[in-house]
């Protein structure tokens, strides 16, 4: 065999033998799972952001409001615009200040986020990155790269980045929009404009996208797919698992949610954002993502995420004021990581990237309850009793084997005794993680009685840590 077929058979086993990922041809050890998904265990706080040509647009199309509640980064298919009427109207609102990003960076870092998830693209198929396969990008319409822009700005308060990212596309014009009755399209219902189309040609695309944005932009932690409908998911949608294996290929430490996919497996059981189910096979993503609910009793035994908003919408609206207030989202937070999940706050910025004073003002509230209360979040894990009547718990397997309950109290007691049922251990040491001060615990008849100072140390939560030799014993 002369030595020109000798290369030729090597280079066509190296081409066969890459054809089969061997990145991701063996399946993912446990020890290999959780080191991977140590830090988003860890992190239990994110901010979510939802930014593009919707935000300009702030919920009002041809002067007028769209509507007080609900997603406004939905405006084009609430209009029923196509893409050139809508991107005529959006674009010249689009107006990014020069150091935007570096403003949610701050606000994200100090009110404790571990990590940031950006819109990317969002269903209206505008890039915020500078695309080489697309003109409906940032770069060509702006000559700016704001994903750049972002990812430097996080990267610079020591936050960890997600691309959040949507499979669906309202622009792209071989998009198969008819393919799903229940995924949303400002055309639906109607011919497609351009006569026949290929959803293969949208994946070429698609997956061009994904590539560019995960090559060229640094290490990126999270990508965050949106979104899939149980009669169009999966390979048949999106060619999902080529999808995952590609990023899986760029960037090999990345969690990814669940939803490229819409079946039990993948952890839901209908159309509903309240439709999850505690069940996700690790082929079809890291976490499950129910999205502005809580789990009832957490997930136990998969990792979840709950996205919430600040008002009703993801993207900006002049017009929703229904702004949670801090006990709610300081709440939702304890809540949540006493459960075991993550919380992924969304911030919706206006069209030249600042953020409202509602928005600083809650993500400054929690920053200062982090302050001082951070411990009994980061690096927590669920509760290990099945409800207390006065607030939640979370807790810690300490370096020295003891075992820390947080006791975060959100109806501080008026006799001066908290009382912590189901419990027949006696706590080694009690104190108030708010400056440290020791209370008396006295333990008898399955409960611990702590004795605590009459006024809250903190008006929404309150955080009374208990240590413990090994693990307590809870009885049920
Ligand atoms: O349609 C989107 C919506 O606009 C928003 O991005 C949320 C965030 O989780 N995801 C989809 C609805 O589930």
């Amino acid at each position: 065999m002369n030595i020109k077929s000798l290369i030729s058979v090597f280079a066509l086993f190296f081409i066969c033998s890459m054809a089969v990922s061997p990145l991701f041809a063996a399946e993912e050890s446990a020890v290999d799972r959780d080191a991977r998904m140590s830090w988003w265990r860890e992190a239990r706080f994110g901010m979510f952001v939802h930014w593009g040509l919707y935000s300009g647009l702030a919920g009002t199309w041809e002067g007028k409001p769209v509507g007080t509640k609900g997603g406004m980064e939905w405006i084009q298919q609430r209009v029923k615009a196509d893409t050139d009427t809508y991107a005529k109207s959006a674009i010249p609102l689009f107006k990014p200040a020069p150091d935007f990003a570096k403003e949610w960076a701050k606000l994200a870092k100090d009110a404790g986020c571990r990590y940031i998830v950006f819109t990317t693209k969002h269903h209206d198929g505008f890039a915020l990155h500078d695309s080489k396969i697309s003109d409906y990008d940032a770069g060509s319409v702006l000559k700016r790269d704001l994903v750049k822009e972002i990812v430097d700005a996080a990267r610079g308060e020591g936050l960890r980045v997600g691309f959040y990212h949507s499979v669906i596309d309202w622009h792209h014009d071989q998009y198969e929009y008819a393919k799903s009755k229940q995924l949303p399209h400002p055309l639906k219902g109607k011919p497609y404009p351009n006569g026949e189309r290929s959803h293969s040609k949208y994946l070429d695309y698609l997956h061009g996208e994904v590539a560019e944005l995960l090559s060229n932009y640094g290490k990126v932690d999270v990508v965050w797919w949106d979104y899939s409908a149980q009669d169009f998911q999966g390979d048949e949608a999106w060619r999902a698992f080529d999808l995952m294996n590609l990023v899986r290929g760029k960037q090999p430490g990345i969690i990814m949610n669940n939803r490229l996919f819409r079946c039990k497996e993948a952890g839901w059981a209908s159309m509903g954002t309240d439709g999850f189910i505690p069940n996700l096979e690790s082929k079809y993503g890291d976490f499950i993502t129910p999205e502005q609910h809580i789990p009832a009793t957490g997930m136990p035994g998969v990792d979840w995420e709950t996205c919430m908003t600040l008002n009703t919408t993801w993207g900006y609206s002049d017009h929703d004021k229904a702004w949670k207030s801090d006990e709610v989202l300081i709440r939702n937070l304890v809540d949540i990581a006493s459960k075991g999940g993550n919380y992924l706050l969304n911030i919706g910025p206006q069209g030249d990237g600042s953020v409202t004073p509602e928005t600083i003002n809650s993500f400054r509230a929690i920053g200062a309850w982090m302050k001082v209360n951070c411990d009994a979040i980061y690096g927590t894990t669920a509760s290990p009793f099945k409800s207390l009547a006065w607030g939640r718990c979370t807790q810690k397997k300490m370096a020295d084997g003891k075992t820390r309950l947080y006791l975060h109290v959100f109806d501080w007691p008026t006799d001066g005794k908290l009382i912590v049922p189901c419990i027949a251990s006696k706590p080694q040491k009690a104190f108030l993680l708010a400056g440290g001060k020791t209370l008396e615990a006295s333990s008898g008849g399955n409960k611990i009685t702590i004795a605590v100072p009459p006024a809250a140390p903190d008006k929404i939560a309150s955080v009374v840590v208990l240590d413990f030799e090994g693990t307590p014993e809870i009885v049920e």
